[in-house]
């Protein structure tokens, strides 16, 4: 919870100001009772209307300062609340960019989501109702009981039991619920995430007809998410008339024994009206005690969870030595005796892989599903760090450059496009900050998607949807290779990516890339694709097992002539 309270440091002043206004509400109402035993043993006993007159002008005067500060009350303690949460909601957003890949592996989406809604509303409304009214209640208690005694000691001595037994039990419940209150955020996760998948595997779930499946599943967390919480909410709200019968046990108490003085004349009346008077509001502010364990237990469930977050080590950094004015000016490759486990596991992804591609060369890469190929092109721009090796560009490790200057070189197109919602031009803008029209076009162009643009209802202008789900695979690719060539980047990655065109479309394709002034390495499974790079390279378990020309591998490795000749006959392997 500290991470998060630490962002109520620049909200100080307002919520000094708010503080003080609850105060003066607050000595309002601790004088109000001390007043009123005041006009009955003056006036009411006497029969003084004007003393009665005076006392009443008095705390109706009293009464009307109290609302003003109030209302102003209201209006410091919103502000502080909205004005935190919006800074953590960026704090937030800011660390989850910075975000590794396997920092993000670490929280599912809705986790982040239910922290970035759920939990900072929750955060922020306990913050106003601690500055409205929560922090009354303890105050009011502690003041009501020393008014009490400053009126009549003797009376007031009940309070002396009653109320740290009820302090006492509430301290209790308040361990108690926030547990609870933890295990209702995790439920309110699984929904989410539930719900969040169902989304946006809809399409996936009409098509495998598994809606009965989805829905068990969506009930399942629902329901014990409705369990969860009314367990809760029924633990406290039993404890309410704990609190309330020894409450109004001790006020009983107090009219019996008040009785008893009155008629031997030791007390007056006015003094036990304002002990009773007293009483009735320390007991209510004890049974607001419930609702303010609810909202602080909530509120330290929530900040507990949106801190884990804030203080997730961040494990790829910029390194200290890294020089920001170091920019890729080649695009020289070399993978140095590389090894890779992912973070968590065990297994051996890559292992001592080493090879060099030369700048402007075209390095295709083949190898069978699951070699690690994708592995290997992630390590360049550095979503993940290498477990042993080095990787240098232009002789340079990649750690001498800041995360933002190598990327910034990178062109890089993921296995499954991703388009963002907006429009096409927009989603090809994406690859570099200010691109003109005429960029846009000419990377449309080269990408070989400018034609298939152009017979769209509003050709640069349609709207992509969520995903971009009216486009096809093919063109989904096509977008998502242009957003990579609009960069003009130094080092040009494709993984896969071109896997659902036409050998014509990507022949003329990777044709025109040749345009391009930059390294390029090509996932591919097609050997009629990787014929067309300058070199080759064979990856198997992790393990580079050749690196040449075509027809160099065809001479040297018996699993790329067998690649080959499931894929081109045995004629052709044997020609070669
Ligand atoms: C190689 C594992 C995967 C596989 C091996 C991306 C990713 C992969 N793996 C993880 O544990 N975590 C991850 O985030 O690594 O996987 P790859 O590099 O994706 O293989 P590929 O690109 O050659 O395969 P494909 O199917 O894309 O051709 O054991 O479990
Ligand atoms: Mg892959």
């Amino acid at each position: 919870m500290k991470t998060v309270l630490a962002f109520l440091k620049p909200y100080k002043l307002p919520a000094v100001v708010a503080f003080l206004l609850m105060l003066i509400e607050l000595t309002v109402e601790l004088m109000l009772p001390f007043f009123l035993g005041k006009m009955i043993n003056e006036g009411v006993v006497n029969q003084d209307i004007d003393t009665i007159m005076m006392w009443g002008v008095i705390m109706i005067g009293l009464a009307f300062i109290a609302f003003i500060a109030g209302i102003i009350n209201s209006f410091y303690s919103s502000h502080v609340g909205w004005g935190f949460a919006h800074d953590i909601r960026k704090k937030l957003f800011a660390k989850i960019q910075a975000f590794s890949f396997a920092n993000l592996n670490q929280y599912p989406t809705s986790g982040l989501m239910t922290r970035f809604t759920n939990d900072v509303r929750q955060i922020q409304n306990t913050i106003y109702m601690i500055l409205r009214i929560m922090s009354k209640a303890p105050l009011l208690v502690i003041g009501g009981v020393i008014m009490a005694f400053v009126v009549n000691a003797r009376l007031a001595l009940i309070f002396l039991i009653t109320v740290p037994i009820l302090v006492g039990f509430i301290l209790w419940v308040l361990k108690r619920a926030s547990g609870l209150f933890n295990k209702i955020q995790n439920s309110i996760d699984k929904v989410n995430r539930v719900m969040q998948e169902n989304l946006s595997g809809m399409r996936l779930i009409k098509a495998f007809s598994r809606r009965n499946h989805e829905e068990t599943r969506f009930t399942e967390a629902n329901k014990t998410l409705a369990n969860r919480t009314r367990y809760t909410f029924r633990f406290i709200e039993s404890s309410m008339p704990v609190l309330l019968f020894v409450m109004n046990l001790s006020l009983i108490f107090i009219i019996w024994f008040g009785n008893l003085q009155t008629i031997s004349g030791t007390t007056s009346v006015g003094d036990v009206v304002a002990i009773i008077n007293y009483a009735m509001r320390v007991a209510m502010s004890i049974s607001m005690f419930t609702f303010i364990i609810m909202g602080i237990s909530r509120m330290k469930a929530s900040a507990d969870r949106v801190d884990q977050v804030l203080n997730v080590d961040v494990d790829l950094k910029d390194h200290d030595e890294a020089d920001s004015s170091l920019r890729v000016k080649q695009g020289f490759i070399t993978f140095d005796h590389v090894s890779f486990i992912y973070p968590g596991t065990t297994k051996s992804v890559l292992s001592n892989v080493r090879f060099s591609v030369n700048p402007g060369e075209r390095l295709a890469v083949i190898g069978s599903t699951g070699s690690g190929k994708t592995s290997l092109f992630q390590l360049i721009p550095r979503l993940y760090d290498a477990t042993e090796g080095e990787i240098r560009i232009d002789h340079r490790p990649t750690t001498d450059y800041t995360l933002d200057n190598l990327r910034r070189s990178i062109g890089y197109v993921p296995q499954s496009p991703l388009l963002f919602t907006g429009t096409v031009a927009e989603n090809i803008a994406w690859g570099k900050e200010h691109a003109s029209t005429k960029e846009i076009i000419h990377a449309a162009k080269d990408a070989q998607i400018h034609d298939a643009i152009m017979e769209l209802d509003n050709q640069y202008q349609t709207k992509v949807g969520q995903k971009g789900v009216n486009l096809s695979g093919g063109q989904k690719q096509r977008i998502s290779i242009a957003r990579a060539l609009i960069r003009n980047p130094k080092i040009l990655m494709l993984d896969d990516s071109t896997s659902a065109l036409d050998l014509t479309t990507e022949s003329k394709l990777l044709h025109a890339m040749e345009s391009y002034e930059c390294t390029t390495l090509l996932i591919t499974q097609k050997i009629s694709t990787a014929m067309r790079a300058d070199r080759i390279l064979l990856i198997d378990e992790g393990k580079v097992l050749a690196i040449g020309t075509h027809e160099e591998l065809l001479h040297s490795s018996s699993l790329y002539q067998r690649i080959v000749t499931s894929q081109f006959g045995k004629e052709y392997a044997n020609v070669e």
